[in-house]
């Protein structure tokens, strides 16, 4: 399996995947600052919005981050890494993955784009103030949600803390956890996994 990798990017999602599920893979870096992800070929090939990240299965091609991870989990089902289909478990699984993807992920980008990536005359202060204000109750949903839980699903981890983890640590990166101790202990404790260091270790 190749994943097509750059350190600072979702792509380090399908990899602290990987490492979670402890299969081979490799990684093929994806210079995003240096444009390598506009290609032609790689988006002919590979990620057709030429972005990261992207997996290769034996010629299968996966984008999208969320279903990557869930298709990992789904691929190794002795690894236990995502509950039963069908189960109400699942369901919240689901759930939490696509509350985190749509509910909170956009305003952190958003925030992410206007504060630090985009040249500074093109940043817009007013979007960061109202991605803020559109993240807070998200944050507080999350929060409540992960009182008195070590994970976000059921008693183990699963590839839900993956998603959800990696969406806190770009809130963590645009300093919006703040207000959110709650939010802040468990994404520590997502990072101090093993699996975790190694996909953000780099
Ligand atoms: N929804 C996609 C978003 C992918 C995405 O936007 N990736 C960014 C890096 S985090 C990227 O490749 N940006 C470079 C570009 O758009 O040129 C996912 O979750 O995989």
């Amino acid at each position: 399996m190749k994943l097509y990798f750059n350190p600072l990017t979702r792509s380090t999602r399908p990899r602290w995947m990987l490492e979670e599920l402890g299969v081979p893979y490799e990684t093929a870096s994806v210079d995003v600052m240096k444009g390598e992800q506009k290609h032609p070929a790689y988006m002919a090939r590979v990620h057709p919005l030429g972005k990261v990240p992207a997996l290769e299965d034996n010629g299968f091609m996966l984008i999208e981050s969320a279903a990557i991870v869930m298709h990992l989990a789904d691929k190794y089902p002795e690894k236990g890494l995502a509950p039963a289909a069908g189960s109400n478990e699942r369901g919240e699984y689901y759930q939490w993955i696509f509350f985190v993807m749509t509910e909170a992920e956009p305003s952190l980008v958003t925030i992410f784009l206007n504060t630090q990536i985009l040249p500074e005359d093109q940043r817009d202060p007013a979007a960061v103030a109202q991605a803020t204000e559109r993240f807070k109750p998200a944050a507080t949903v999350l929060q409540e949600r992960l009182k008195g839980r070590e994970y976000i699903v059921g008693n183990t981890f699963t590839a839900a803390d993956v998603v959800v983890g990696g969406v806190l640590t770009l809130a963590h990166r645009v300093s919006r956890l703040g207000d959110f101790p709650g939010l802040q202990a468990y994404m520590g404790r997502m990072m101090e996994r093993p699996a975790a260091k190694k996909a953000f270790g780099g």
